[in-house]
């Protein structure tokens, strides 16, 4: 299997996935500032443009829900999901996968990149703000589950908790206040010794410095860092 992914995005999910699995795979390093990820060449492979891609032996994958459900049916031994119990079990985790990629992710790029959404300074200050609106209740849900549970599902780890390490991640950093989530700051604290998270993390490292000294790092200093 191959992953394509950029440092810092949403494919570390599925690139922990990977290391928990154990089998050998290879990453291809998508350049945005060269805009590789809009080349014929991608596109060809992922007509949306976006990181992550996952090449499988039947074919390319896109979409963070499908690949991580393909990646847990395919090498359940690795638990990335306990999935199979029954139809409803397995709807709600779909629906938690979901909820990360289509309801936390979109707010995160708010924060993370207003300018995408507003071509004036004082637009970006208000998508940043309104973005924050949005987070507060969307982590304060996450606040209350990891309050109940040590992990996003329960009593046991799942890559669902590595996809809401991502956003945890994403949002500290763009000047958003995680001081009310101190649950949720704990849940980042534990993840981060993960092994699979420690050796995804040293493969986003490498890509790093390759990229800076290739003169491309993605300029991501953040709206909400530069107020
Ligand atoms: N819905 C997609 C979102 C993928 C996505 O937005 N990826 C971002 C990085 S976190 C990206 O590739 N952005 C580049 C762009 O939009 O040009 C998923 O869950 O996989």
């Amino acid at each position: 299997m191959k992953l394509y992914f950029a440092p810092g995005t949403c494919a570390r999910v599925p690139m922990v996935a990977l290391e928990e699995i154990g089998q050998p795979f290879e990453t291809a390093l998508i350049k945005f500032l060269k805009g590789e990820h809009k080349s014929p060449e991608y596109l060809a492979i992922n007509p949306k443009g976006k990181v992550p891609t996952l090449v499988t032996d039947d074919g390319p994958l896109t979409e963070n829900p499908a690949i991580l459900t393909y990646l847990a049916r395919t090498y359940p031994e690795a638990e990335l999901l306990p999935l199979g119990e029954s139809a409803l079990e397995d709807a709600k985790i779909i629906s938690d996968l979901s909820w990360c990629a289509s309801g936390l992710h979109p707010i995160v790029t708010r924060l993370r990149l207003p300018q995408l959404f507003c071509d004036t300074e004082d637009g970006q200050t208000r998508v940043w703000e309104l973005a924050s609106d949005a987070m507060k209740p969307n982590f304060a849900l996450l606040e209350k589950r990891l309050s109940d549970a040590p992990w996003v599902l329960g009593e046991k780890w799942s890559i669902l908790d590595v996809y809401v390490f991502w956003v945890w991640f994403r949002v500290e950093g763009s000047g958003f206040d995680t001081a009310p989530y101190p649950n949720f700051a704990d849940h980042a604290r534990r993840i981060v010794q993960r092994p699979s998270v420690q050796r995804a993390l040293a493969r986003e490292e490498e890509a790093e410095a390759w990229l800076a000294e290739h003169g491309l790092t993605l300029d991501f200093s953040t709206f909400g860092q530069k107020r």
